[in-house]
């Protein structure tokens, strides 16, 4: 039998940019290619004020909220989500009598916490088109869900049956992927955050120490087919002249032939795009960049961390300040963009090692630093374990309110005051509290027209 499915998105964060919810038109398509209805709605996009007469018109047998964020993961001007959330899923209960199921990044790093939290009926860690569509074939009730991986259920205390977001023994592998995307919600991403999102690949089998990327989308490296990645993109500049894309992988620069693969894709059916990811500023050389330059890649946001490679170590990365270094130069040598995301604060952070990141930071040029100061410390990673061992958290504590590690003798302050004193007037320092004041400046460049990441206009 055919149900019908609200999927909403909750994420009310404007900065640093509104960001598209990728996971409404996935899980959508998904839903409406089981036979099913599928409804989309975002509070940034048509408001809570409006949202419960339009779930009583809907009436919907599920409602799906997506949580992307819990916090803002910046320890300057903390922000937590989650009381605001709170009262957005108790309105929809009061509106509705559809079970509701959780998913999203967010919801993945804390699940049964937020199960309970949020009285859900379902919560799914990880990718949720398969679950959703499990659920809403089971609807009319007999069927037994236990085996649905990732799928907690509140009738089950809160256990899920197996784990392999987590299997690191997995060979990599295709996954398909396709999206349905609501007009309206593009529109308004496209003129308030100049970008829309699109993945190629998801999952990271690295192991940094902090990181919870591979806690939300698996260790295990797996990548759509270059032309129906393609195929969504060149829907997208059809349908509504989306010109600037995000490509929201992990990582990027994981799987280079599969990277060239998608470049040569755009390049062969011409289409006129520019596009940024992220990428580890290692393992790159001129050709590689060449082919995705000419793909339409702009901008280049490096997962940096650090630029000593003490710290590097610590934090579990496999390249070196010298990579770094390297690659730096080679993206401004071809005109590329680049932004390096720095973290300072992490185990064996000293006044000295901050410093070595200052100095080095004078090598590299034609960029933008967004350095944040302590690292936000999520259950499951390796920076809990280290943060439980030296008793800087308790094992009770389950580190939903925004927890951050800090180095002994590291504070913000100091960060702050060693970041001001090394930084290289030339250069760009995005800080987190700057970003608010930036916000002004940015929706008038939007209203202008401006499209892709504001930064690159700093440096240009
Ligand atoms: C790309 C990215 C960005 C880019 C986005 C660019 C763009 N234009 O799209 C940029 C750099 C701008 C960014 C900014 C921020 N980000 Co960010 N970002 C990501 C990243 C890497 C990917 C998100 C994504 O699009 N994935 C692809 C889509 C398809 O997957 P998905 O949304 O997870 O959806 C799937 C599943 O989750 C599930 N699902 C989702 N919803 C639902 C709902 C239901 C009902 C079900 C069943 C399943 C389900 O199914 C979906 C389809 O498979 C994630 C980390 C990660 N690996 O997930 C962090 C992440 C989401 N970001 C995070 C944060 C904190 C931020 C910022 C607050 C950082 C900051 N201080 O600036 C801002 C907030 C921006 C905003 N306005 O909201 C955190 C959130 C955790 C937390 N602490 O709250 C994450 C998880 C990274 C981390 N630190 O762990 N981000
Ligand atoms: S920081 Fe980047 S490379 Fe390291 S595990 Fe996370 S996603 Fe992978």
């Amino acid at each position: 039998m055919a149900h019908t499915f609200i999927v909403i998105s909750i994420n009310s964060e404007t900065l640093p940019a509104p960001v598209y919810p990728l996971a409404l038109p996935r899980l959508a398509d998904a839903v409406e290619r089981a036979g099913h209805t599928a409804l989309q709605y975002d509070i940034l996009v048509r408001g809570r004020g409006s949202l419960p007469q339009y779930l009583k018109r809907a009436r919907p047998d599920l409602v799906g909220v997506s949580i992307r964020n819990i916090d803002n993961a910046d320890s300057d001007e903390t922000c937590s989500y989650v009381d605001a959330y709170r009262e957005i899923i108790n309105e929809i209960r009061a509106c509705v009598s559809a079970p509701i199921v959780l998913g999203g990044s967010g919801f993945s790093l804390f699940p049964e916490r937020l199960m309970s939290m949020f009285d859900a009926d379902y919560g799914v860690i990880g990718p949720g088109e398969d679950a959703v569509c499990a659920i809403l074939d089971g609807l009319e009730g007999g069927k037994d869900l236990s085996q649905i991986p990732n799928l907690l259920a509140a009738q089950s205390n809160g256990d899920s049956n197996s784990d392999p977001i987590n299997a690191s023994d997995e060979i990599p592998k295709r996954f398909v992927a396709t999206a349905r995307h609501d007009p309206d919600i593009v529109d308004y991403y496209w003129s308030s955050g100049g970008m829309i999102g699109v993945q190629t690949k998801r999952g990271c089998p690295k192991k940094c120490s902090y990181c919870t990327y591979p806690l939300i989308d698996g260790r295990v490296l797996q990548w759509r087919e270059p032309g129906e990645v393609v195929d969504e993109i060149e829907k997208m500049i059809t349908d509504s002249g989306i010109r600037y894309f995000f490509f929201t992988d992990s990582i990027f620069n994981l799987r280079p032939d599969h990277e060239t693969a998608v470049a040569e894709e755009i390049c062969r059916r011409s289409l006129s795009l520019s596009w940024g990811a992220f990428f580890a500023p290692c393992n790159m050389d001129e050709k590689y960049l060449e082919t995705l330059k000419q793909s339409g890649l702009k901008h280049v946001e490096f997962g940096t961390d650090s630029l000593c490679d003490a710290m590097l170590n610590s934090y579990e990365k496999d390249f070196s300040v010298a990579d770094v270094v390297g690659t730096a130069s080679l993206c401004a040598r071809m005109g590329l963009f680049s932004a390096h995301y720095l973290i300072f604060g992490g185990p064996g952070e000293t006044p000295g090692t901050i410093r070595e990141t200052m100095a080095n930071a004078r090598r590299l040029e034609r960029c933008v630093f967004f350095p944040f100061a302590g690292v936000r410390v999520y259950p499951g990673t390796m920076l809990h374990s280290t943060a439980l061992a030296e008793g800087r958290i308790h094992e009770d504590d389950d580190c939903i309110a925004p927890t951050f590690y800090w180095a002994p003798g590291i504070d913000g302050p100091s960060t702050w005051r060693l970041v001001d004193d090394g930084r290289d007037g030339a250069q760009k320092w995005i800080i987190p509290p700057k970003y608010e004041a930036l916000a002004p400046l940015m929706r008038r460049m939007r209203q202008r027209g401006k499209k892709g990441p504001l930064w690159e206009y700093m440096i240009r």
